[in-house]
């Protein structure tokens, strides 16, 4: 803990030492108009705060989250229409008969909760209600809940069937993902593709579920097996057969790449040295980089410099709020020693 206390006091100070030179430099361009081109110069420091502050307190906010991770274990929730395969899903992922599957649509009512490890990462993965327009009480209760456990997730695997191209889009599950899924990981699951079979391009493989291939009895096999090839392009879209297991490994290699990077387990190992003890230093962390940010964005459009000096102080407060330390004084200091102000 003490040390851990010392390396967040080192680091935070080395990016408050550079945040008090700038402030040095744009005060003294504020009160120095005429030299305030030769003192500083508008690419070069947006060029300091994105590299040597965005990025690397970033760096630590990712350390801090995979930390909380490897600790809690991530969030997943599998969210989706009634009926699309979301528990088969939920039994695949955890190898076990945990959630009810029938071909009954709102089987689900409640979410279902288990822990899932994957190449060695912990996650806390839950089943959900189907999202849609329903007017049953208790469904709706479901709903609720689904949607605080879309809030709460980390990651987020959309389930769709593949198999009903023409339920594909449901706009009351489409809505709750834009109301509620701002800024989240989601992977796009196509499932039930053993009703169809891309690979064939299309051409009909034996039906083993009790559902139909599409209600219309219009959609062509080939329409869907080339519509699938073409949702599946996605970065992070997934084709799977929750009753078959097929494409389950590739959705489990995606998801730990995609909530750990690339690196998966070696960003992890990192992550044990995260200098942030708790969510509030994250929080002022996140604050300082928006605050940065903006600065950021001044410089590249030539703002004054009194109004990039209030982002750079607010960054500056917050990291002092992080380490627990005051700067008005340092930044006074720093201007008299470095531009012998009224020497
Ligand atoms: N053919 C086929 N049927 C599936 C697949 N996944 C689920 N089902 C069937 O779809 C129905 C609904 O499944 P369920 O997992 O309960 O869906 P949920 O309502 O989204 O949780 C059940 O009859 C399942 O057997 C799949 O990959 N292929
Ligand atoms: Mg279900």
């Amino acid at each position: 803990m003490y040390k851990t206390c010392l390396s967040k006091w080192k680091v935070i100070s080395n990016f408050r030492k550079i945040l008090l030179d700038l402030l040095t430099k744009i005060e003294a361009g504020i009160d120095f108009p005429d030299e305030a081109g030769d003192i500083i110069d508008y690419k070069v420091t947006a060029e300091i705060i994105n590299n040597d502050i965005i990025l690397p307190l970033k760096n630590l906010v990712l350390h801090y989250d995979n930390a909380h991770f490897l600790r809690d274990g991530i969030k997943l929730a599998i969210i989706g229409a009634p009926n699309v395969g979301k528990s088969s899903l939920m039994n695949q992922l955890i190898e076990q008969e945990r959630s009810i599957v029938t071909s009954i649509p709102g089987t689900t009512r409640d979410f279902v909760e288990d822990c899932l490890n994957l190449n060695g990462v912990p996650f806390v993965i839950t089943d959900t209600a189907g999202i849609h327009d329903s007017s049953d009480p208790v469904e709706i209760i479901g709903i609720q809940k689904t949607l605080e456990k879309i809030e709460e997730a980390n990651i987020i695997l959309l389930v769709k069937d593949i198999s009903t191209p023409h339920k594909l889009e449901n706009s009351v599950l489409k809505k709750s993902i834009i109301d509620n899924c701002k800024e989240k990981k989601i992977i796009t699951v196509y499932n039930k593709i053993d009703i169809i079979n891309p690979s064939d391009n299309g051409k009909s493989k034996n039906n083993k579920s009790s559902n139909s291939r599409t209600k219309d009895g219009n959609t062509k096999d080939s329409e869907i097996g080339i519509k699938l090839n073409y949702l599946t392009k996605d970065k992070y879209a997934v084709a799977i057969s929750a009753l078959s297991g097929q494409g389950i490994l590739n959705l489990k290699k995606k998801i730990v790449s995609i909530c750990l990077g690339d690196n998966g387990l070696d960003n992890l190992k990192d992550a044990q040295s995260s200098i942030l003890p708790n969510l509030r230093h994250k929080i002022l962390i996140e604050q300082a980089i928006s605050a940065a940010d903006t600065a950021y964005q001044g410089f590249n459009c030539e703002l004054s410099l009194e109004l990039i000096a209030i982002d750079i102080s607010e960054s500056l407060q917050l990291l002092n709020d992080v380490s627990g330390i005051s700067s008005q004084p340092d930044i006074l200091d720093s201007i008299f020693k470095n531009f012998c102000i009224g020497k």
